[in-house]
């Protein structure tokens, strides 16, 4: 056993492991998952692992639009193997915009995830409610996120993909937004199509039982981390269906009930 895994990471193993992961992300070349060098990763460690990462994508122009909540659904949850949801940040590098042709030649393996999203009016911080989140939504909107693990063959636990930033790469704002008072966001229904046929069907109950408690979740992760989530913020709830993986060529449709729709193509 090294001394880091008797004592903690100090913060060179931190900035260290998180320049692997930005090497991986940045070249698109995949990594062995963080656990096989560091069985004893805690969590606590792989967020810090995260805000490095966070910070050295600020020092290099980016600019933090928001975050997003990860591994929210059963069915998700069921796909990766995990049982605990997570979060990551998003930059204005990650934004696409609906109906864009969207390059896949800077990812390794994406797979594209229906969601709902919410954009605040207040700030949120510490331990919220649902009914909080709520208040202080200005409004919610559709949402594809394109999510791309740096690891081998998308296999991981837990904090390595915490440490990935929760597989972030893409996100696409689109279809309606809408007022959070105006919609019942359990009973939106999702089809989300690839290639014109139907591949995963859900609705927002899927999501922790509501999509603004995916948001209280993160804001109380954020509240670990010393952070808050500041107004005006864009924040996804995480997958409502289990995510699909996309090639050169495909082309994926989100249809909302009462939300509206986002299409996407991609090219290599
Ligand atoms: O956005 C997500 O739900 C992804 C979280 C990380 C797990 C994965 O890569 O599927
Ligand atoms: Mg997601």
């Amino acid at each position: 056993m090294s001394l880091d895994q008797m004592t903690g990471l100090d913060d060179e193993a931190i900035h260290r492991l998180a320049e692997r992961v930005e090497t991986a992300q940045r070249y698109a070349v995949p990594i062995h998952k963080l656990t096989d060098d560091y069985p004893g990763l805690t969590i606590a460690e792989a967020y810090r692992v995260q805000t490095a990462l966070r910070r050295s994508y600020e020092r290099r122009g980016q600019r933090v639009t928001g975050w997003k909540a990860g591994l929210t659904s059963k069915p998700k949850m069921a796909q990766m193997g995990v049982s605990t949801p997570g979060v990551g940040f998003l930059t204005d590098a990650m934004e696409c915009a609906a109906n864009a042709r969207i390059p896949l030649a800077g990812l390794i393996h994406p797979r594209v995830e229906a969601e709902i999203a919410f954009v605040t009016k207040a700030e949120l911080a510490g331990h919220v409610t649902r009914d909080q989140v709520l208040a202080a939504t200005d409004y919610v909107q559709p949402a594809l996120e394109i999510i791309d693990s740096r690891f081998t063959g998308f296999k991981f636990d837990l904090p390595s993909v915490l440490a990935d930033n929760s597989s972030s790469a893409r996100y696409v704002p689109g279809g309606r937004m809408r007022r959070p008072d105006a919609i019942d966001l359990r009973t939106v229904g999702v089809v989300l199509e690839h290639n014109g046929e139907i591949a995963q069907i859900g609705a927002g109950a899927e999501v922790l039982g509501h999509p603004a408690e995916a948001i209280a979740m993160l804001v109380g992760v954020l509240a670990g981390m010393g952070e808050v989530l500041p107004a005006g913020s864009f924040v996804m709830a995480g997958a409502i269906t289990a995510a699909v993986a996309v090639n050169p060529g495909d082309c994926i449709t989100a249809r909302f009930y009462e939300m509206g729709s986002i299409t996407v193509s991609f090219t290599a």
